[in-house]
C-alpha cells in the first residue's frame, strides 16, 4: 500500500522477474485495464474509494474494519508473474489512476544504474530472483 504517490514517482518494478516461467529477466508488460492473466501483465483497475475497492476485490486493503480512514480514489496495481491469476497487488491510496509511465522495468536504463541482461540465467543485476510478492 503506497499512501503518498504522486506525479513523477515512479514504481520499481525493475527488481521482479516478470516471467518466472522464462529464463533470464523479463520486463512486465503494461496492460492497462485489461484482465490480468498471463506471465508478464501488468495491469490496474480504479476505485472511487478505498471501501469500494475491497468490496469488488473481496481483500482487506488497509487492514480496518468497516469504513477507511483513508479518502479518496484508489488505483490498484496488478502483477503476475507465471500466468493464471495475478501474484503481487500495490494499492495506490488517493490515485486515481496510473500508467506506464509511472513504473520502472526491468532491465533498468544504464542512466539510473542498471545494466543490460543479456546473459539468460544470471541473477538480476539487483540481485533478486523471487518470483512472488505481496505488499
Ligand atoms: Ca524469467
Ligand atoms: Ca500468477
Amino acid at each position: 500500500m503506497i499512501l503518498d504517490f504522486s506525479a513523477g514517482d515512479k514504481i520499481d518494478l525493475s527488481g521482479i522477474d516478470a516471467n518466472s516461467g522464462a529464463a533470464g529477466i523479463q520486463a512486465f508488460n503494461w496492460s492497462g485495464h485489461s484482465a490480468n492473466k498471463n506471465a508478464g501483465d501488468l495491469t490496474i483497475r480504479t476505485f472511487g474509494n478505498i471501501n469500494a475497492a475491497e468490496a469488488a476485490l473481496g481483500i482487506d486493503i488497509d487492514g480496518i474494519d468497516g469504513p477507511s480512514i483513508y479518502s479518496g480514489p484508489v488505483t490498484m496495481v496488478f502483477g503476475n508473474v507465471d500466468g493464471g491469476a495475478a501474484d503481487f497487488a500495490i494499492a495506490l491510496i488517493g490515485v486515481s489512476s496510473v500508467d506506464a509511465s509511472d513504473f520502472l522495468f526491468a532491465p533498468l536504463p544504464s542512466s539510473l544504474g542498471g545494466q543490460s541482461d543479456s546473459s539468460a540465467g544470471l541473477p538480476h543485476p539487483n540481485g533478486t530472483m523471487a518470483t512472488d510478492y505481496m505488499f
